[in-house]
């Protein structure tokens, strides 16, 4: 996601571990590094020197030049900071009003329609299942009304609009009092785009604003928009007075800075980010997470919030238990795997966890979880529990039984032992994460 910048800091990172001690000089060394990291990786000039300021007063402390370990200090200074810089905590959304209307704005392509959609698909699945009406108020576009209604019934939920209606303001008027009338607990407002800022624009979110007293008015900007996103967020902010910041297309920015400026410069929290054209693709924004994925650590806090949705509590700690003893078997590979599939594609889920960059070496897509399947139901109850050894004629039979090349069990096997190996050193990654943010317990490990 952040690509660069993730392989800058991991670089320093490295480099900084070999050091014993950290002497000024150091300091200032791996200090200039952040800058020129943050600096390239397109954050605001304001935002790093405040940034770098803060990480220089606290690597120069004390109590880091004495620290046994100063490389995984100085990485823990970094860290905190970004959590900082980026908002510390979850933002909740504040859904007063009845129904509590929330407004969507930002520039052309940002992604507000695509946005409504997640959000109702978020707050229908993850809010104790609200009742949600999107109104379609971007009569700008020619599509727009077309595209949130498609978008609204892949979400399942109610879309308004008015066909021939030229006003948005009058959309957005009509859209609260069906909402009102049909007991709908939250409203969506979609908005028009423009290229750049604009009066027109400004003054119709203005009219939108005042006539549907949003609780929510929440800024879209695309991360791949870099600075521009953080002076138009700070334009609309003074002008309508956004509450928060949805980030969109993190998945595709490699630079992305705009994500970690945009709540220094406008003060106000970050709430949500989009991560992929799909629906579903959209998750709370968590500083902590977004801190773990800006240094490469993997993104646990979310790989934990998708388990908790589908895993049970005794399952988790039979999972973990099984994990660290390494009594995990092709059994349990089989098992874990049906919940893993429900909690979406498992190379993403891979992704997620710390250490994980060479994970396309494992050759695991989701077209090959099918066949694994079919290869472990293909074995007999002992191989399932590693009883026996898989010997070549074993794997032959194994092959033959479920219809892939011997080549697809060799491989399967591998990636078994993989990931065995992998859950194995866990402990060691416990390490590497006590350093973080504090707050990384989860049903692998505690
Ligand atoms: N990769 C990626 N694509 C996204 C994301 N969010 C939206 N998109 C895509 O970006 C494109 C533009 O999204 P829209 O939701 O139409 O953007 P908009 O702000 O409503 O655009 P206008 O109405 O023209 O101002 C669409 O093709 C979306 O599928 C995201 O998080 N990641
Ligand atoms: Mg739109």
């Amino acid at each position: 996601m952040f690509g660069i910048l993730t392989q800058k800091f991991q670089s320093l990172f490295s480099g900084l571990s070999g050091k014993k001690i950290l002497t000024e000089e150091n300091v200032s060394d791996a200090v200039r590094q952040v800058r020129l990291a943050l600096l390239d990786a397109d954050v605001n000039y304001t935002v790093v020197s405040g940034f770098v300021k803060r990480v220089k007063e606290k690597a120069l402390g004390e109590s880091v030049l004495k620290a046994i370990s100063p490389g995984e200090q100085f990485t823990k200074i970094v860290h905190d900071e970004l959590v900082a810089l980026m908002g510390s905590e979850e933002s909740h959304l504040n859904l007063k009003g009845n129904p509590a209307v929330i407004l969507l704005c930002g520039l052309q392509g940002s992604g507000k329609t695509t946005q409504c959609a997640k959000l109702a698909t978020f707050l229908k699945t993850q809010d104790k299942e609200k009742k949600v009406l999107l109104a379609a108020c971007d009569l700008q576009r020619p599509a727009a009304v077309e595209q949130l209604t498609r978008l609204g019934i892949s979400a399942g939920v109610t879309v308004f609009s008015i066909e021939g209606e030229e006003n948005p303001v009058r959309v957005a008027e009509k859209a609260l009092e069906k909402a009102r009338e049909e007991n709908f607990q939250v409203l969506i407002v979609d908005t028009a785009g423009r290229l750049h800022l604009d009066e027109e624009l400004m003054q119709q979110l203005e009219k939108i604003k005042e006539k549907v007293s949003p609780s929510e008015i929440l800024f879209v900007a695309s991360a791949n928009t870099g600075q521009d996103a953080v002076k138009t967020a700070h334009e609309f902010d003074r002008r309508i007075s956004i509450t928060g910041t949805i980030l969109t297309m993190l998945d595709g920015s490699a630079r992305a800075g705009a994500a970690i400026s945009i709540r220094e410069v406008t003060g106000k929290p970050l709430k949500f980010e989009g991560i992929g054209e799909k629906i579903t693709d959209f998750q709370a924004f968590n500083p902590h997470s977004m801190a773990d994925r800006i240094l490469g650590m993997g993104d646990v806090i979310n790989l934990v919030k998708k388990a908790q949705e589908h895993f049970s509590e005794e399952e988790s700690k039979d999972l973990e238990k099984k994990l660290r003893k390494a009594t995990f078997t092709y059994n349990d590979y089989l098992k874990q795997m049906s919940i893993l599939k429900k909690m979406g594609s498992f190379k993403s889920l891979l992704k997620m966890l710390p250490g994980m960059p060479n994970i396309d070496e494992m050759q695991i897509d989701d077209k090959e979880l099918k066949k694994i399947e079919a290869m472990i139901l293909s074995m007999t109850p002992s191989e399932r529990d590693e009883k026996v050894e898989l010997v070549p004629s074993r794997r032959r039979r194994i092959a033959d039984g479920s219809g892939v090349k011997i080549d697809d069990v060799n491989k399967m096997i591998k990636s078994f032992k993989k990931i065995k190996q992998f859950f194995k050193d866990m402990p060691g990654l416990k390490k590497q994460f006590s350093s973080g943010s504090g707050k990384k317990e989860n049903f692998l490990w505690h």
